[in-house]
C-alpha cells in the first residue's frame, strides 16, 4: 500500500530495498510486568531496537505494541511486533522467557514448579523451531529448574540455554553492600551464586573494594558472631522479593535490566562475567544434574566458560544443599 502512494513516489527517488531484518532481533516471551520491563530495558537502552513479544493475551499484544511505538520518537526507531503466532519470532538471537505465574504474597519461587513447567512444554520447542541459533535465557521461576525444563526441552547444546538466576541477586548483594560502606554499587565487587532464591549462596570471601577484600579487613565478614552483622546483607538479599511483593504485588525492574544486561553481552559478544544459571554437574563437586548460578563468561554463543571460585567448605557445602534440593524437585516434574 505504501509503495503505490503516489506522495512516496514523488518524496523519494529509490535506490534500493529496504531489509527487512536485523541482526539483534530478541523475543521477550510473556508481557506481564516482567516480560515488560526487559522490552522496555532493552529499548530504551539501545541494545536492541528489534523486539518481538510473545503471549497468549492478543489485546493486551495489540495495546503494549502500540504503546511501545507511540514512543518511538524517543527510541532508535523500534521495530516491535507482538503476537501469539512463534512464527513471529524467527530469526531472534536472543529469546528471553519471561510467561509464567508468579509469586502470590508468602509463596516462594518452588511453588511455581509444575504450573510454569506446562507453559515450557507449549512454548519452548515452538520457539525453537523458528530461531534454532538463539541463545535462549530463562526468567521465569523458579529460574533455576525451568533453566534445566527449558535445556531439556528444546534440545540445544547446553551453552546455549542459560537463567538469569543470581545475577539479579548479586546486583542486589552490591547495591546493598554499596549503600554501607558508601560508594558506587559497580565499584562493589562481590557474588552471590547457588539457587536464585531462599538458598543462595553469598561468597563472602570473594567481596572486595578495589581489590581490597573486605573479609582481609574484618575476619568474621558474613559469619554468625560478626559483631558488625554482614550476614543481614545476604538475609536482606532473600527477602528482597517477598518485600517488594507484598509492598507492589510483584517486581519487575531490576529483573527486566538484568535480563536486558544479560541479552546485551550475547547481542554484543562482550565476553562478561555474570552470575548465571547454568548446568552444574561436575563443578564443585557436585554430581547432580542440575542448574545453579555460577560466574560464567557470556558471549554470542551463550555460556563460554564458567569461573571457578575458591569457594570455602562452608560455601560448598550451601551449594550442595541447594543442588540437592533442585534434583529432588526435578525428579517430581512432568515434562
Ligand atoms: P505476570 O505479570 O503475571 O505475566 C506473566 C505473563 O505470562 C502474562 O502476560 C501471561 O499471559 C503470560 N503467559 C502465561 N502463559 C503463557 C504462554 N503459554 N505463552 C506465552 N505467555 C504466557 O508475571 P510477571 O511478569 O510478574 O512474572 C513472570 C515470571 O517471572 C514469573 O514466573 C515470576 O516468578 C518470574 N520472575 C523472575 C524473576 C527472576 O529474577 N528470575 C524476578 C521476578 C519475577
Amino acid at each position: 500500500f505504501r509503495s503505490k502512494m503516489s506522495i512516496i513516489k514523488n518524496l523519494f527517488t529509490n535506490i534500493s530495498d529496504p531489509k527487512q531484518t536485523t541482526t539483534r532481533k530478541v523475543t521477550v516471551v510473556g508481557i506481564g510486568a516482567v516480560g515488560m520491563a526487559t522490552a522496555f530495558s532493552l529499548l530504551c537502552q539501545g541494545i536492541t531496537n528489534d523486539v518481538c513479544l510473545i503471549d497468549v493475551m492478543e489485546d493486551r499484544l495489540r495495546g503494549e505494541a502500540m504503546d511501545l511505538l507511540h514512543g518511538s520518537l524517543f527510541l532508535k526507531n523500534p521495530k516491535i511486533s507482538a503476537s501469539k503466532d512463534f512464527t513471529e519470532s524467527a530469526g531472534s538471537k536472543v529469546i528471553i522467557i519471561t510467561a509464567g505465574v508468579r509469586q502470590q504474597e508468602g509463596e516462594s519461587r518452588l511453588d511455581l514448579v509444575q504450573r510454569n513447567a506446562n507453559i515450557m512444554k507449549t512454548t519452548i520447542p515452538n520457539l525453537v523451531a523458528q530461531s534454532p541459533d538463539a541463545v535462549l535465557i530463562v526468567v521465569s521461576n523458579p529460574c533455576d529448574i525451568l533453566t534445566y525444563v527449558a535445556w531439556k526441552l528444546s534440545k540445544l547444546p547446553i551453552h546455549r540455554v542459560f537463567g538469569s538466576g543470581t545475577n539479579l541477586d548479586s546486583s542486589r548483594f552490591r547495591f546493598l553492600i554499596s549503600q554501607k560502606l558508601g560508594c558506587s554499587t559497580s565499584s562493589v565487587h562481590g557474588w552471590i551464586i547457588g539457587e536464585h532464591g531462599d538458598s543462595s549462596v553469598p561468597v563472602w570471601s570473594g567481596v572486595n573494594v578495589a581489590g581490597v577484600r573486605l573479609k582481609e579487613v574484618s575476619p568474621k565478614l558474613g559469619e554468625d558472631d560478626d559483631p558488625e552483622l554482614w550476614k543481614k546483607v545476604h538475609k536482606d538479599v532473600i527477602e528482597a522479593a517477598y518485600q517488594i511483593i507484598k509492598l507492589k504485588g510483584f517486581t519487575n525492574w531490576a529483573i527486566g535490566l538484568s535480563a536486558a544486561s544479560l541479552a546485551n553481552t550475547v547481542l554484543t559478544n562482550q565476553h562478561n562475567v555474570h552470575a548465571v544459571s547454568v548446568m552444574t554437574k561436575g563443578r564443585h563437586g557436585l554430581d547432580y544434574e542440575v542448574f545453579l548460578s555460577l560466574p560464567a563468561v557470556i558471549g554470542s554463543n551463550g555460556v563460554e566458560k564458567v569461573v571457578m571460585q575458591h569457594l570455602s567448605p562452608s560455601e560448598r557445602c550451601a551449594l550442595k544443599f541447594s543442588a540437592a534440593m533442585m534434583a529432588d524437585i526435578q525428579a517430581g516434574i512432568k515434562l
